[in-house]
C-alpha cells in the first residue's frame, strides 16, 4: 500500500492548537465546565452503575441497548461542543470508559487502529476525563511527535511493530495530567499508554473517534499473509464486533505489510531524531 502522505488539512480552529496537533500529535483544550462534568457523570452512571475490574469501555459490552444509549448521550453532548473547536469534522460515536483501582488496567504503549486511509487523511481520538487525572490514577502519557515516525497499519489482528519496545517507549513518554472536562485530541498514529490506577477511586472518562468529514472510513485486517483494506462505517465501529473477522464490510484491496518488530537500533534512532517539542499547550477559552 502506498503510504506517501500528500497533505493533511487543518482540523482545529485554534491556530496554536492545530500547530500542536500537527507537530506533536496532540492538543489539550478546555471543553466541559465542572457542573457539566458532574451532570454527565450522573447520567452515564445511570447506564453503568458499577465498573468491572481493570479497564472498561462501554463499546465492548454485549448489551446493545447500553452501547447505543451511552453513544446517543455522548453524541448529543459532544457534537455541538466539538463543532465549536473543529472545522468540518465527523464525530463517529462515543464510549464511556473507566480505569478501576487495582493492579489491572494498564494500557501498554500503542497506536490506535487506522480508521481512514492515512496517506490521505488524519483521524483522531477525543479523550475527556471526567475526574482530574494524574500519575497515581493512570493519566494518559504520550510520545510527542511519534505520529510522524513511520507509516504503520493497525487493526485487530495485525501485530504491532512496537510490541518488543514497550520499556524504551514507556521511558520516553510524557505524562499528561488533565483536569476533568478538558479534552485531549490526539492523532491515531500517536504512541500513547496509561499506567494502573493506584488510588482508591475510579478514573471515568469518555472516548470518541473523530475524522475530517470528507474522509471515508476504512478497516484493516490480516487475511492470509496479506492485509485487506475494507470500506468501513460507523455502524461497524459501534457494533461491539470490531475484533472479529469483518464479514459485513466490503473488501477493497489486499497489500503486503511487514510487521517485523522494530529493532532496538531503529527505535533508538527514532527517539534521538525526534523533534523536541515544547508542548505544554493548553488553550484557554476565548
Ligand atoms: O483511557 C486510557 O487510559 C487510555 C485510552 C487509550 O489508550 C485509547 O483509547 O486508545
Amino acid at each position: 500500500m502506498a503510504m506517501r502522505v500528500t497533505s493533511h488539512r487543518p482540523l482545529l480552529l485554534d491556530a496554536n492548537a492545530e500547530r500542536a496537533l500537527t507537530a506533536d500529535g496532540y492538543a489539550v483544550l478546555p471543553l466541559l465546565g465542572t457542573a457539566d462534568v458532574v451532570q454527565l457523570l450522573d447520567r452515564l452512571t445511570e447506564w453503568v452503575p458499577d465498573f468491572p475490574e481493570g479497564f472498561y469501555a462501554s463499546v465492548h459490552v454485549p448489551d446493545e441497548r447500553l452501547r447505543a444509549g451511552v453513544n446517543a448521550l455522548l453524541m448529543a453532548t459532544f457534537r455541538p461542543l466539538l463543532n465549536k473547536i473543529c472545522r468540518d469534522a465527523s464525530l463517529l460515536g462515543g464510549a464511556f470508559i473507566n480505569k478501576a483501582p487495582g493492579p489491572r488496567g494498564a494500557l501498554p504503549p500503542h497506536q490506535d487502529w487506522n480508521i481512514v486511509d492515512e496517506a490521505r487523511h488524519r483521524s483522531f481520538n477525543v479523550w475527556v476525563p471526567l475526574v482530574d487525572t494524574h500519575a497515581a490514577n493512570g493519566a494518559i502519557s504520550v510520545l510527542p511527535g511519534s505520529h510522524h515516525w513511520l507509516p504503520t497499519v493497525r487493526g485487530p489482528n495485525i501485530p504491532c511493530i512496537f510490541r518488543q519496545s514497550h520499556p524504551q517507549l514507556r521511558s520516553a513518554m510524557k505524562l499528561l495530567p488533565m483536569r476533568a472536562g478538558d479534552v485531549l485530541i490526539y492523532d491515531h498514529r500517536l504512541l500513547h499508554c496509561s499506567d494502573v490506577n493506584r488510588t482508591q477511586a475510579d478514573r471515568p472518562g469518555v472516548v470518541m473517534g473523530l475524522v475530517p468529514s470528507e474522509a471515508d472510513l476504512k478497516h484493516y485486517y490480516v487475511d492470509g499473509d496479506r492485509i485487506c483494506q475494507y470500506q468501513s462505517n460507523v455502524e461497524f465501529l459501534l457494533s461491539g464486533r470490531t475484533h472479529e473477522r469483518p464479514d459485513s464490510l466490503r473488501p477493497e484491496s489486499l497489500f503486503d505489510y511487514d510487521s517485523t518488530p522494530l529493532s532496538d537500533e531503529r527505535l533508538a534512532e527514532l527517539l534521538i531524531a525526534r523533534s523536541h517539542p515544547t508542548n505544554s499547550f493548553r488553550a484557554e477559552l476565548p
